[in-house]
Formats: C-alpha cells, structure tokens, sequence
C-alpha cells in the first residue's frame, strides 16, 4: 500500500461527491448494467474544479511513476481532460506533446480524424472511467491505427468491474477478470487511477450514517454482482 495514493484517493473522493460528480441512485452504465452509482466526469464544470481534477490525474501520473511520451484524449469526454491534464504537468515540469480525436473525419481544410502532435512513441491515454473496458478497447485500436504505441492508460476512476470481450462474430460478454486487469495484461498497458471503487468504499465507512450506510450496502451488493 502507498499512504500517499490512499490519501490522493480520499481527498478525490470527497471532491467527486462534494462536486456532485460522483452520485447515488440508480443508473444504467454502457455495458447495460443497472448501477446504484455513477461518476459524471462532465460536471467538473468550472475552471476551478477542471484544475483541481487535473491537479489529481497529475498527482497520480508522476506518483505512479508511469513512462511516457505524449498524452491523448479521446472523443468527446477525453479531450478536456487530457489538455487540462498536460498543462497541469508541464507545470509540474513535464511538459509532453499533446493530441485528441474527432468522431468524426473533416472534408475540408486540415482533413483527418487526428489533432494536435503527431502520434508517436509511449502514448498515456486520459480518460474519464473504466467499466467494462470498451473505451479503453477504442482508444488503444485507434493509437495502434496510427502506428503508435499504446502504453499507458491515467482515468479518474476504476469502478473495478469485470470486463467485456468481443467475440470474432461480434458478440459482447462479461469474462472473469476485471476490466483493468484485461488492459494490463492482454493490451499490454499500465493503468493508473486516482481512485476505486475501493476507495469509495472505504470513504463511505469512514463517513458512516444511515445514508452512507444505505449507499455502502448498495454498492456492496453492485461490487458482488459485478466486481
Ligand atoms: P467502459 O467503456 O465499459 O469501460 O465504460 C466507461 C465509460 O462509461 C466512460 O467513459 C463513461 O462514458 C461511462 N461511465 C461513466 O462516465 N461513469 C460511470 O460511473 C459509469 C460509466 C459507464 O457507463 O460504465
């Protein structure tokens, strides 16, 4: 265990829920999994709270002593991240090259689907949450198409649930392994996250009161279902 990710992860936490960012209720997530919580990445939605989150990803980064070369966010939600998050490290004094994606190819002027510095080298993906892994899939098979390197993957947070695999005939199933533990080992990339659902776990029981013990329970019961 490392005392400062722990206390990184806390103060996170308190910041997602205080932010109301991180939420309790009932949710459907991407892999269609009915979740008593949700993350909205979305609703750091000032300037302040972008740069106290980047402020975070960039504490996690270069505490987790994580190589690289350039970062890249991905479409659509990535993209703020991951230019707050490479001004926050070159003010750290790592100042990397940056790019992101468009959805969708342009027809006109600079033409291309990629912007910002060319893709080369150890790329660190930024990007919101992990779940099942799907985004990470694209955005990993995106930078290989570009003839980079994948290597590394910073989120805000890993809700450490089991992933899905594409068959070759293009059905979707959950396998027994979690989502980050798919991406390290059969993508080959390190990952890095400010916190888990273990740390919102844990916020929780510190902060026991009927509500909170309300919410425990429940994504107690989510992590059992799909952890
Ligand atoms: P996977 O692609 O399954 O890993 O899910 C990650 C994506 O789901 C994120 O990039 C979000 O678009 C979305 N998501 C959240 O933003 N917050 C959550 O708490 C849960 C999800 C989700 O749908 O799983």
């Amino acid at each position: 265990s490392n005392p400062e990710r722990d206390a990184l992860a806390q103060r996170f936490v308190q910041f997602a829920l205080e932010a109301g960012v991180l939420r309790f209720g009932e949710f459907k997530t991407k892999a269609g999994r009915l979740s008593p919580y949700f993350f909205n990445a979305g609703l750091f939605d000032d300037g302040a709270k972008l740069g106290r989150l980047a402020e975070c990803y960039a504490e996690a980064i270069l505490g987790s002593g994580l190589a690289f070369d350039m970062v890249f966010g991905p479409a659509y939600k990535g993209i703020p991240l991951a230019a707050a998050v490479a001004v926050e490290l070159a003010r750290r004094g790592h100042n990397k090259p940056f790019a992101y994606n468009r959805k969708e190819a342009k027809d006109h002027g600079e033409g291309g689907t990629l912007v910002g510095a060319p893709l080369r080298g150890r790329v660190l993906i930024i990007d919101d949450v992990m779940s099942a892994g799907t985004a990470a899939r694209e955005s990993i098979a995106l930078i290989r198409g570009a003839g980079a390197t994948p290597h590394a993957m910073a989120i805000a947070l890993d809700r450490q649930e089991m992933a899905t695999e594409v068959a070759p005939d293009g059905t979707v199933r959950d396998v027994p392994y979690s989502a980050v533990q798919y991406v390290q080992r059969e993508l080959g990339l390190a990952v890095c996250a400010i916190a888990k659902l273990a740390d919102l776990l844990q916020y929780l029981e510190q902060h026991d009161d009927p509500a909170m013990r309300t919410h425990r329970e429940r994504v107690q019961a989510y992590r059992a279902r799909y952890g």
